[in-house]
C-alpha cells in the first residue's frame, strides 16, 4: 500500500539527505519530575481503583503539559522525531493498571500532545521539519517464552488475541495522525510479528498509510530474550514493509557494537540504533554521560551502520544533542546490495546459497511418517515427541517437517502444542519450522505459533486460484516460505510437462498477485512411488527429475523440495534398498537442481 501521508514523505526525504534524529527516553525524563501518587493519577484519574505510580501512559491524560514539555526539550535538542508517550498504552498493558478501558483515548491524546510539540518546534525550524512516531511497546506478555518455566506448554495470550490488543492501540494512533509507527523495544519476535501484522490490518481497516519502523532490543551474547540471533530475528520479520530496522534499549552503545554492524551488513532497509545511556547501574540508573555515548555513536555513523539514531533510558536532552552534532558530520549509512537468497530462520537464521549443499529437512516429526512419532502425540507424551525433534536435530536436520495429521486428533490443537512446546527448546527451536499438513486450519495454527521465519508445506492449485491466492496471501502476512506442490484443479501432475506447466502458474499468481518474493516459494514437483509394479508409474523419478532442471532454469530464484522416502514406499521394510534407492535418487535430482529434500 502506498504511504497516505505527506509529511511521512518528507521524512523519508530527510533520510536521503543526512542520518535522523530520534528523541531521548520519556521515562527518564519523567522520573525526573517526581511525581507522587497524586501526581500520576492527576484529576482524571483521581479516583482509579489501581495504584498509577509509574504508569508513564496515563500522564498524557492527568499531565498533559509536562508531556508536552519533555517533547519540546528533545525537539528543542535536535530531535527530527518524538515519540508518543504511547509504550504501554495497550489494552494488556494498561490492564495491569485498570486502565485498558482508556487504550483509545489516551493514544488519540498521545498524538495531539507530540503533534503540538513537533509543529510548535518546525515552527521556530522550518527548514527542518519535525515528526511523530506512534510508539508502540512489547507489552508484558509474551508468545514464544512461557510466563511459567513450570508450565512450558503454557501462555497468557494468543497471538490472535495480541493482534486484536495491537490493532486497538495502532488504529488510534493513524487515526491520531502519526508519521510513523515504531515498533519498539521487541523481545519476543513472535509478539513483533503479531504488532507488524496489526499494522497491515490496521492500514486496510483506516486506509491510513505510514511508514513502519521495527527495533527489537538484544542481551548479551547479541540474542533477544527469546534467544533469537539479530539476523534470524531480522529474517522474522522481513516480510513486513518496514522503512527500516533496529535495535534499541538493550546494553548501551558500546556492546551493541557487533550486533548492530551485523544487523547493518543484511539489513536491506534503512538501520536505526538508539541506545541507553549504558548499562543500568546498581541503583537502576544510567551512568553514560553525553560526550561518552555521542563519541561511540559516532564512530557508528562514521562506520556507516546508521540512518536513524537517538536514546533510551537514561538519556536527556543534553544526551540527544551531543548525539546529533557528532552523527551530523557523517554521510547516512547505504543500504547494501544484497544477493536475493532464501532465507529461513528458528532461533539462527538459515540461509540457501548457490553454493550450500543440500539442505536436509528432518521427516521423523511426522504422525503419518513415523509410528513412534504417531503413538508419542497421541499418548500425549509431548517430552518423548520433542526428544525425536531433538534427535533430527541432532542428526543434522537444518529444518524440521512437524506434521501432526490424523482423524482422530484436533490439529490446529495439537500442532499448537507442539510448536509452543518446541519454542521453548532452544537445542530445537534453533533451526526453522516447516509446518506441514494437508488441512489449512492447522497451517495457519501453525504461523501463530513460530517466532522464525518458517516454511508452510503446502499449498497447491487444488481447489483453483482464488483459494490458492487467499492462503497465499496469509502466508505472505505471516511472513512464512511456501511450498507449492505440483497439483491443480485436475489432479496430480505425473509427468514432466504438467509438472512444470503448473509450477510456471503457480508462479505468476504468487509473484503477480500475492507479492510473493521468488525466493520464497519452493516447488516440490512430487516425488511418487516407483517400482509398484505399474509400469506407468517407472518413470516417475526421472520425470521429478527433469522437472526439477526445467523448474529451476525457468525460475531459478525459486527452490525444490520433495519428500525423499516416498520414492520406495514399494520397498517397505527393507531399508537396505530403500536407503539405496534414496541414495541414488538425491545423487540425481540434486545435480538437476534440487535444493532440499524431507528425508530421515
Ligand atoms: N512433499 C511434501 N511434504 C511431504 C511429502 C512430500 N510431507 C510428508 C511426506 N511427503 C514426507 N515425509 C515422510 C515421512 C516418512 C516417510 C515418508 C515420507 C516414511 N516413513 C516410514 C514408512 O512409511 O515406511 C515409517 C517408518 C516408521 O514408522 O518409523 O517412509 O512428498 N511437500
Amino acid at each position: 500500500m502506498e504511504i497516505s501521508n505527506n509529511r511521512s514523505k518528507d521524512f523519508l526525504n530527510v533520510l536521503e539527505e543526512r542520518i535522523a534524529i530520534l528523541d531521548g527516553a520519556m521515562g527518564t525524563m519523567v522520573h525526573a519530575l517526581g511525581l507522587d501518587e497524586q501526581g500520576f493519577r492527576g484529576e482524571p484519574f483521581r479516583d482509579n481503583e489501581r495504584d498509577l505510580k509509574n504508569c508513564i501512559d496515563a500522564l498524557t491524560l492527568s499531565q498533559p503539559d509536562a508531556i508536552k514539555q519533555i517533547h519540546a526539550s528533545f525537539l528543542e535538542a535536535g530531535a527530527d522525531i518524538v515519540e508518543t508517550n504511547t509504550f504501554g498504552a495497550t489494552p494488556v498493558a494498561l490492564a495491569d493498571f485498570g486502565l485498558q478501558d482508556h487504550t483509545r483515548e489516551l493514544n488519540l491524546a498521545a498524538c495531539r500532545i507530540a503533534r503540538e510539540a513537533a509543529d510548535a518546534a518546525t515552527l521556530k525550524t522550518p527548514d527542518k521539519p519535525r515528526f511523530v512516531a506512534g510508539s508502540i511497546g512489547p507489552t508484558n506478555k509474551q508468545l514464544s517464552i512461557a510466563g511459567n518455566v513450570a508450565d512450558p506448554g503454557h501462555r497468557d495470550v494468543t497471538f490472535d488475541e495480541m493482534v486484536s490488543c495491537y490493532r486497538s492501540q495502532i488504529e488510534a494512533l493513524l487515526e491520531g495522525g502519526v508519521d510513523l509507527l515504531l515498533a519498539e523495544t521487541a523481545f519476543d519476535t513472535l509478539v513483533l510479528k503479531a504488532a507488524l501484522l496489526a499494522i497491515e490490518e490496521s492500514f486496510r481497516s483506516t486506509g491510513i498509510v505510514v511508514p513502519i519502523m521495527a527495533s527489537f532490543t538484544v542481551f548479551e551474547g547479541g540474542r533477544t530474550l527469546s534467544a533469537q540471533t539479530v539476523d534470524a530475528c531480522y529474517q522474522s520479520i522481513s516480510h513486513a514493509n518496514l522503512l527500516s530496522a533496529g535495535i534499541n534499549c538493550a546494553l548501551g552503545p558500546e556492546k551493541l557494537r557487533p550486533y548492530l554492524a551485523d544487523l547493518s551488513r543484511i539489513c536491506p532497509r534503512m538501520v536505526s540504533c538508539y541506545p541507553n545511556a549504558g548499562l543500568p547501574n546498581a541503583l537502576g540508573g544510567f551512568d553514560e554521560t553525553p560526550e561518552m555515548m555521542a563519541s561511540v555513536i559516532g564512530e557508528f555513523a562514521r562506520d556507516g551502520f546508521l540512518n536513524i539514531v537517538g536514546g533510551c533510558c537514561g538519556t536527556t536532552p543534553d544526551h540527544i544533542r551531543a548525539i546529533a552534532d557528532e552523527v551530523s558530520l557523517h554521510p547516512p549509512r547505504r543500504s547494501p546490495d544484497q544477493p536475493r537468497l532464501s532465507r529461513y530462520s528458528g532461533l539462527e537464521l538459515l540461509e540457501v546459497r548457490p553454493e550450500s549443499s543440500f539442505t536436509i529437512i528432518g521427516e521423523r516429526t511426522n504422525i503419518t511418517g513415523s509410528r513412534a512419532f504417531a503413538r508419542l502425540i497421541k499418548e500425549e507424551n509431548y517430552e518423548a515427541a520433542l526428544s525425536v525433534a531433538r534427535q533430527q536435530v541432532e542428526n543434522g536436520a537444518n529444518i524440521i517437517d512437524v506434521n501432526v495429521d490424523e482423524g482422530m486428533l484436533d490439529g490446529p490443537a495439537v500442532m499448537t502444542k507442539f510448536l509452543t512446546l518446541l519454542s521453548s527448546e532452544p537445542d530445537v527451536s534453533r533451526v526453522p519450522i516447516m509446518i506441514d499438513s494437508s488441512r489449512w486450519e492447522v497451517l495457519e495454527a501453525g504461523l501463530k505459533c513460530i517466532q522464525g521465519k518458517g516454511i508452510v508445506n503446502s499449498i497447491s492449485l487444488k481447489e483453483g486460484e482464488d483459494a490458492f491466492l487467499k492462503q497465499a496471501r496469509i502466508i505472505r502476512d505471516y511472513g512464512a516460505a511456501v511450498v507449492v506442490m505440483a497439483f491443480d484443479e485436475h489432479g496430480q501432475a505425473t509427468d514432466i510437462d504438467n509438472k512444470v506447466s503448473i509450477c510456471e502458474r503457480a508462479y505468476r499468481l504468487l509473484t503477480e498477485k500475492a507479492d510473493f518474493p521468488p525466493e520464497d516459494i519452493i516447488f516440490d514437483p512430487n516425488i511418487l512411488t516407483v517400482a509398484t509394479g505399474m509400469e506407468e508409474h517407472n518413470r516417475y523419478a526421472i520425470n521429478f527429475i527433469e522437472a526439477t532442471r526445467q523448474i529451476k532454469e525457468k525460475m531459478p530464484l525459486t527452490k525444490i523440495s520433495g519428500g525423499v522416502s516416498n520414492i520406495s514406499f514399494s520397498f517397505r521394510g527393507n531399508n537396505l534398498v530403500r536407503e539405496a534407492m534414496h541414495a541414488a535418487f538425491l545423487y540425481h535430482a540434486i545435480k538437476a537442481g534440487m535444493d532440499m529434500g524431507i528425508v530421515n
